[in-house]
Order: structure tokens, then sequence, then C-alpha cells
């Protein structure tokens, strides 16, 4: 039988079959490589063992997920403060690893102002925004409808309400949440387990507690473009090959960035994050 690794412990797997019914088992010694949550596996019933680890497409390195088709970017309008580079650098993040981004903004009940015209400039390059309150529980079943039969892990900073997220979809979980976890979170880093918990409908997502930053160090200056997907129609268009859009005469980006065709903040963060790996040298 095929299924899901949705945690490791010990010497112990879990694994989840196609109903997300979940098998605790020991591993099969003829499996020498390391399985990770998310990993797809073929397994015996009775003991449950796994009998064959099945390719695999991918593995997130922190936290360890493997097979991770979606990344939720997620942030809060108020408390913590909106953070647009912080979106920007999980967006690139997201288009070098080739995972689907899902901008997902929080605290919605805590809005004084119109907050929805700041992500037009994200929509506009095609990615998907979403808007909820855990508190007051709305926009939750447009999320649901996007995890579905997907892997999903959730990325942002300590506070926007990643786990009471999780714990709104999935009734039951108790993850902690608030300002004790936080201390757990550092308290017991080491011993904090990567679950994948089940989406009704088939889906999964995995609360990341070590997935609140990354560094850009995989990707050179010059192929830096080539992830900012409103960059993409410029290809051709500008006078010099290969124009970084910086400083070379004739760049149809800086001349439709003036015009205004172009977002102005995302902009911003590609010469940000430009000047950042530049910085870190060898580019
Ligand atoms: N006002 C408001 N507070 C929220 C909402 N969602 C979560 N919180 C609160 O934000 C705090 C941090 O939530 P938590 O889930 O622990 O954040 P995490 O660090 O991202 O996992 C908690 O006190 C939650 O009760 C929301 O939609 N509105
Ligand atoms: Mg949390
Ligand atoms: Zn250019």
């Amino acid at each position: 039988m095929k299924g899901i690794i949705t945690k490791t412990i010990g010497g112990f797997f879990f694994v989840a079959d196609t109903d997300q019914q979940i098998h605790k088992g020991g591993i099969r010694g003829k499996i020498t490589e390391k399985v990770y949550p998310g990993d797809r596996v073929v397994y015996s019933t009775g003991e449950q063992i796994i009998e064959e680890l099945l390719p695999r497409e991918n593995l997130l390195i922190r936290p360890r997920v493997a097979n991770v088709d979606q990344v939720l970017i997620m942030q809060s309008v108020k408390q913590p403060e909106l953070d647009q580079r912080l979106i920007d650098r999980f967006l690139l993040i997201a288009e070098i690893s080739g995972l689907e981004p899902l901008i997902v903004i929080n605290k919605i009940d805590l809005a004084e102002e119109e907050f929805e015209d700041k992500f037009a400039d994200y929509k506009n390059t095609g990615y998907r925004v979403l808007f909820c309150s855990t508190r007051e529980d709305t926009g939750l079943d447009e999320i649901k409808k996007h995890l579905r039969g997907k892997i999903s892990v959730v990325a942002g900073p300590s506070g926007v309400g990643k786990s009471t997220l999780i714990n709104s979809l999935i009734p039951g979980v108790g993850l902690t949440t608030g300002v004790i976890s936080k201390k757990l979170e550092r308290g017991t880093h080491t011993t904090r387990h990567v679950e994948l918990l089940p989406v009704e409908k088939g889906g999964w997502i995995a609360d990341t507690p070590g997935f609140t930053s990354l560094n850009i160090d995989h990707v050179s200056a010059n192929n830096l473009k080539y992830y900012f997907p409103e960059f993409d129609e410029y290809l051709n268009s500008c006078k010099f090959n290969g124009c970084s859009h910086i400083h070379e005469p004739g760049c149809m980006v800086k001349k439709d960035l003036e015009a205004g065709k172009l977002s102005k903040h995302r902009y911003q963060s590609y010469l940000a994050f430009y000047k950042e790996i530049e910085s870190m040298g060898d580019n």
C-alpha cells in the first residue's frame, strides 16, 4: 500500500493511508535512506512497515519536509506590523525552490484602514493573496480550498497567527499559541518534531517553527531577475542582453517603473536582494 510519512520519532514513523488514517510502525532494515515527513512510501499493513521509499520531488532543509507543494507566506496586518520586504523574500525563496506561494494575511479584524490595496501589486504579478481573521473566523474556508490535495508549510514571523490558523483549520489539533509558545519554541528547539497535519479533503499542513527566515545565497545576482515574474516580459526588450534592470541604458524596466507600470516596492526589494547577494561575494 502507498502512504505518506506524517512524522518520525526515534526509530518510529507514522504513515497515513489514502483516507488520512495514521499507522505507527518501525522502519524495515532494507531502507537505508532517512525518511522525512512528506515522503511517499510503500508500506505493508499489519506491521505497517516501510517497504520502499518512493522518489522525492523536493526536500526542504529547515524544517525537513519532503514533497512540499506550497508555502503559505503568512503575515498579519498588525501585531506584528506588516513587513512587505519579508513577503518578497519568501516569494523569492518560493520561486527559487519551485514551491507555489500563497500569501495569507491574518488579523484583518485589527485593521483600522484600507489594507487590501497594499496587495494589488502581488495580485497583478499573479500571486494569490488571501485575507483572514482566525479570531473572527473569516476567510478560513477559502484557505481550506487552497490546501486541498497538497502538502503545505507555513512561513512567517512569530506572532502572526500560524499556529492559531492551523488550530482553526484542524479542530482538536491543539498547537500551542501565543506568548507561551515562543518560550516553548526556544526551550524545546531540538526536541520539536515537524509533523504533517491532516486538512480535510486530503491536504497536509506543517507548522514550521524554524521556517521564519531564510537566506537567499543560492542564487546569483545575475540570475535574481528570473525569480521576479514581473520581469519575465522584459527578457528581450531591454537594450542590453542580460540587462540587470539596475544601471544599464535603454532599460525598459526602469522606463516602465517611472511610468508607474511596475511596482516600486517590488523593485526596491529586487534592488535590496541584489545588493545583499553581491555583498556576499563570489557572484
Ligand atoms: N486579533 C487577532 N489575533 C490573532 C488572530 N490570530 C491569532 N491571533 C493572536 O496572535 C497571537 C500569536 O498567535 P500564534 O498562533 O501563536 O502565532 P505564531 O507565532 O505565528 O504561531 C496569539 O495571541 C493569537 O491569539 C486574529 O485573527 N486576530
Ligand atoms: Mg506558532
Ligand atoms: Zn532592463
